[in-house]
C-alpha cells in the first residue's frame, strides 16, 4: 500500500474512532466495586475495557468477574422486545400488547382462585428502588401475601440471627477499615478469595500487622491457604465447633465476665449448658481434632481484638439460624463486639443481598425493616402507599414453599423479577414440573434463563449498565449506580416494568415515578422510624460522601459505621446468648451405606449464581466452562474414579454428571460441586427441600449422595 494510501486510512480511521466511557457498578457481589467500561469503536468493530474506579469500599480494585461484566450486558442475546410464547415458541411483541395480556389474565385468575393465587418473587441484584416497588405491587397493586426473593436461600440465616441476638441485620457491625486493626479473625463457611477477591487486602494487611485467621471449611480453599489454622470441619457439624471454643474458653476462665453482665442476657443457661459438655465430644462430632478447637478458642479468647465473618457455608443449613448464633456467642462470650476491631459480619452474597433484605421483597417484611405482623409498622407504610390498612395482605411464605405452592396448584400464576429458581432452588426437579405447570408466568429478565424459558411471557429488563438505582453493599454502606447506557430495543427498568403493570391493574396514581430518585425518596419516607432507616440519606449526599451507613436518620445524622458501641438494638439494649445444644432437633440428612458421602456445594471464583450472566461473558466461560467434583483420591480411588473422567452423582432425588477434580484439598467422607451450571450439571437436582424451621433455609451444604463413573446408557 502506498505512503499515500496509508496515510488516506489513517486520517479516516481516526475520523471514524470513537471512545464513549460508561460508569457503572460491577452487578456481581456484594463488594459493588465501581468501574467505568470504556467502549472504542473502530470503524464498525468495538472494543470493551474496563477499569476500577477508586471508591472508599475497594479502592478501585476489580476481579477477573467485575472485569469482563460488560460481555453479558453487551451480549446479542440481550431480550430487546417483550416476548409472547405462542404455540411453544417466544414471539416478540408490543408492550401494548404485553400489557393487555397482562389485563386480561390475572384479574381473571384473581377472579377465580382469589388474590392469593398470584406469586411475586424477586431477588438480590436488583436496586433498593426495585425491590422496594416490588413489595409494593405484590401488596397494593396485586392485594397478594406471596412475596418472597432468592435471598431466602442466602441471607435469612445470619438475617434472622443478628435480629434475634444482636436486635439488628446489618451484614457488617464494623465498617472494612477496622479489619486490619484485628488481633484475631474466625472466618466460618466462607471463601472471599474467590467471593469477594476485592476484600482480600482488608484481611491481608490485618496479618501483616499480625492478626491471627482461622478458617472454617471442609475444603482448602483459597481463603483457608492463607490461614494460620485451618479447620476442616464436617459438613453441618459448625455448631459443634463453636460449642467446643464456647467450651475451652468457659472452662479456662477466659469469658469477658463484665461484659457478659453489663450487656447480655442468656448467660446462666449457656454456662449450664456448657458445664455439661466436653471439648472432645464436640470435636469428635465436628469431624475436628479437639487440640485444634482449643487452639483456635485461646487465639480468639486472648486476643485483644477480634472479629467473626460468617458466610454459606454454616449458614445454608437446616439449622444455620442454630450455627450463627453460636458464632455470635463465641463474640458475646469474649465482649468482642462493639468495639474498634471487635464485631460480627455476616459476607453479603449478592450486589444488593442486604438492601434486598429491607424493604420489602420478604414475606414478613415491610420497607425499613418493619414487620407486616405488626400492626403500627402496617398503618404506617399503608399511610404511605394510600393504601387502608386492612386491606395489605399479611405474611406470605417463603421463596422454596412458595414454589411447593405452585406445585400443589395453590399459586397459579407467578411474576418472577431477577432470579432463576429451577437452577438455584433446593429439590430442583421439583420447582421445574411446578413453573411448569402454573397457568399464567411472567419473567422479567434480560435473557430467556433456563425458568424464564417456562414462561407465558418474559418481560425485558435493562442490565446494570442501564438501570441507575441505589444498592447497599456488605458494609451496610449505601451506594449509588449510575449508570449511563442505553438499554437495548425496548428493553426497560425493572421499576418502569412494575409500574406499568400496576398502570394497566389500575394503580396508575400510585405508580407514577419518573426516575428512580423519586422511588427513593418515597421509599425514605417508608423506612423513616424503622429499623432500616435511610430517611438521612439523599442522592446528592451519597455522591458527595461515596456512600452513606443506614442507620441514617436525618439529613444531618452521619449514618452508624460501627454499631452496639453502647447498646445493642434490642428491647432493653442487651445482646442474648442462646443455648444450642449440641445435637439439636433439626436433623440433617445423614449418610448411609447406600449414600455414603457428605455433598457440599457452593462457588467458583469466575462463574455468578446460577450462570445465566457469567456463562455468556467467552472470557469467563474460558476460565471454566463445566462443572465439576472435587473429590478426595483416597476417596475417588474408592469408588473407582480417575482425574478429569465423567463421574455420575446420585442422592436420592436424582443424579447428574460432572467431571472429576482430585485434590486433597478436601475431606474424604465429603465431595464438592459447584452450582453456577445447568440441565445434567445441575446439582440442585441432587439437594433436598427440608428448610430450617426458623428462617426458612434450605440445606445446600449438605447432602448425602453416592458416586460412580460415568457409564453410557445402553
Ligand atoms: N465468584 C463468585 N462470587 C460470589 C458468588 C458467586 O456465585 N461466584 N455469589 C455471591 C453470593 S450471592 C454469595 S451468597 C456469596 C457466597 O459466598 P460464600 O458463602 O463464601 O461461598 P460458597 O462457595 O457458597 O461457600 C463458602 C464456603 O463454605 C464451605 N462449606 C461448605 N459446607 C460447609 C460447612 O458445612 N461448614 C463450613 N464451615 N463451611 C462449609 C465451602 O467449602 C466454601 O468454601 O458469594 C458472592 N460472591
Ligand atoms: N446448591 C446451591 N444452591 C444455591 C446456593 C448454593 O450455595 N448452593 N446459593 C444460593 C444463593 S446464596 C443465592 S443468592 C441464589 C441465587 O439464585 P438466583 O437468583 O436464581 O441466581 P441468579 O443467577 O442471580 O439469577 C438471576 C437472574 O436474574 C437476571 N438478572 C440479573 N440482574 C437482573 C436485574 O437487574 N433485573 C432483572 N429483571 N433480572 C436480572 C439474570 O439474568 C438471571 O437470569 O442461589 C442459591 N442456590
Ligand atoms: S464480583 Fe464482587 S469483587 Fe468482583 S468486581 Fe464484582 S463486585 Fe467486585
Ligand atoms: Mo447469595
Amino acid at each position: 500500500m502506498s505512503e499515500l494510501m496509508l496515510k488516506y486510512f489513517r486520517e479516516k480511521q481516526q475520523k471514524v474512532e470513537t471512545e464513549k466511557v460508561y460508569n457503572a457498578q460491577c452487578p456481581f457481589c456484594s463488594m459493588q466495586c465501581k468501574k467505568q467500561v470504556i467502549e472504542q469503536t473502530i470503524v464498525t468493530r468495538k472494543r470493551y475495557r474496563t477499569t476500577g474506579v477508586d471508591n472508599p469500599t475497594t479502592g478501585g480494585r476489580l476481579c477477573v468477574k467485575g472485569l469482563n461484566a460488560y460481555q453479558h450486558a453487551f451480549h446479542e442475546d440481550r431480550l430487546r422486545y417483550p416476548m409472547q410464547k405462542i404455540d411453544g415458541a417466544f414471539q416478540p411483541i408490543s408492550w401494548d400488547a404485553a400489557l393487555q395480556l397482562i389485563k386480561e389474565k390475572i384479574p381473571a385468575l384473581q377472579k377465580e382462585y382469589g388474590k392469593n393465587t398470584i406469586g411475586v418473587y424477586g431477588g438480590g441484584s436488583l436496586t433498593n428502588e426495585t425491590s422496594y416497588i416490588l413489595g409494593k405491587f405484590a401488596r397494593l397493586a396485586l392485594g397478594t401475601k406471596y412475596i418472597d426473593y432468592n435471598g431466602r436461600f442466602c441471607m435469612s440465616a445470619a438475617a434472622s440471627a443478628g435480629n434475634k441476638a444482636l436486635g439488628i441485620d446489618r451484614g457488617l457491625t464494623n465498617q472494612l477499615d477496622e479489619i486490619p486493626e484485628t488481633k484475631c479473625i474466625i472466618l466460618a463457611g466462607t471463601n472471599i478469595a474467590d467471593c469477594q477477591p476485592t476484600i482480600m487486602p482488608y484481611f491481608e494487611e490485618a496479618k501483616r500487622n499480625g492478626a491471627y485467621i482461622i478458617v472454617v471449611d471442609p475444603r482448602e480453599t483459597a481463603t483457608a491457604q492463607m490461614a494460620d489454622l485451618h479447620l476442616k470441619v464436617k459438613p453441618g457439624c459448625d455448631n459443634a465447633a463453636a460449642n467446643a471454643i464456647l467450651k475451652c474458653i468457659y472452662d479456662e476462665g477466659k469469658a469477658d465476665l463484665d461484659f457478659i453482665e453489663k450487656r447480655t442476657e442468656g448467660a446462666e443457661e449457656l454456662f449450664v449448658h456448657l458445664q455439661g459438655l466436653t471439648v472432645e465430644a464436640c470435636a469428635e462430632e465436628a469431624g475436628i481434632p479437639y487440640q485444634e478447637l482449643e487452639k483456635a478458642a485461646r487465639a480468639f479468647a486472648n486476643a485483644e481484638s477480634g472479629m467473626i465473618f460468617t458466610a454459606r457455608g454454616i449458614e445454608q443449613q437446616v439449622d444455620g439460624y442454630l450455627a450463627v448464633r453460636n458464632f455470635i456467642n463465641i463474640l458475646l462470650l469474649t465482649g468482642k463486639i462493639g468495639k474498634k476491631g471487635s464485631g460480627y459480619g455476616a459476607i453479603t452474597g449478592q450486589g444488593n443481598g442486604q438492601g434486598g433484605r429491607e424493604h420489602g421483597q420478604k414475606a414478613d417484611q415491610l420497607p425499613g425493616y418493619r414487620s407486616i405482623d405488626n400492626k403500627e409498622d402496617r398503618k404506617y407504610i399503608a399511610d404511605v402507599w394510600g393504601m387502608k390498612e386492612k386491606d395489605m395482605p399479611g405474611k406470605g411464605v417463603s421463596a422454596y414453599e412458595m414454589m411447593e405452592l405452585i406445585g400443589r396448584g395453590d399459586i397459579k400464576s407467578l411474576f418472577l423479577v431477577g432470579s432463576n429458581p429451577i437452577i438455584s432452588n433446593p429439590h430442583a426437579t421439583m420447582v421445574k414440573e411446578a413453573i411448569q405447570s402454573l397457568d399464567f408466568f411472567v419473567a422479567v429478565d434480560m435473557f430467556i434463563s433456563e425458568t424464564a424459558e417456562y414462561a407465558d411471557l418474559v418481560l425485558p429488563a435493562a442490565s446494570y449498565m442501564e438501570n441507575a438505582g441505589t444498592l447497599t453493599n456488605l458494609e451496610g454502606r449505601v451506594t449509588l449506580r449510575e449508570a449511563d447506557k442505553k438499554a437495548p430495543g425496548e428493553s426497560k427498568n425493572d421499576w418502569e416494568i412494575l409500574s406499568m403493570i400496576a398502570g394497566i391493574l389500575g394503580y396508575g396514581t400510585q405508580f407514577s415515578y419518573q426516575s428512580a430518585e423519586e422511588i427513593f425518596n418515597e421509599l425514605r419516607l417508608a423506612s423513616k422510624g424503622g429499623i432500616a432507616d435511610y430517611f438521612g440519606i439523599t442522592y446528592e449526599r451519597i455522591r458527595q460522601a461515596e456512600g452513606v451507613f443506614w442507620p441514617c436518620r436525618s439529613e444531618s445524622d452521619p449514618g452508624t459505621k460501627r454499631l452496639f458501641e453502647d447498646r445493642f438494638a434490642r428491647d432493653g439494649g442487651r445482646a442474648e446468648l442462646l443455648v444450642v445444644p449440641l445435637k439439636n432437633e433439626h436433623p440433617k440428612e445423614e449418610v448411609s451405606q447406600e449414600f455414603p458421602l457428605y455433598l457440599t456445594t457452593g462457588r467458583v471464583m469466575a462463574h455468578y449464581l446460577t450462570g445465566v450472566q457469567t456463562r455468556k461473558s467467552s472470557n469467563l466461560n474460558a476460565r471454566l466452562f463445566e462443572s465439576f467434583i472435587e473429590i478426595h483420591p483416597v476417596t475417588a480411588k474408592r469408588h473407582a474414579i480417575s482425574e478429569n473422567t465423567l463421574v455420575t452423582i446420585e442422592s436420592p432425588r436424582g443424579q447428574i454428571t460432572v467431571r472429576s477434580r482430585i485434590s486433597e484439598s478436601i475431606r474424604e467422607d465429603t465431595v464438592f460441586v459447584p452450582f453456577h451450571w445447568a440441565e445434567s450439571q445441575n446439582v440442585n437436582m441432587l439437594v433436598e427441600g427440608r428448610l430450617d424451621p426458623v428462617c426458612r433455609m434450605p440445606g445446600f451444604k449438605r447432602s448425602a449422595v453416592r458416586v460412580s463413573p460415568y457409564q453410557e446408557q445402553q
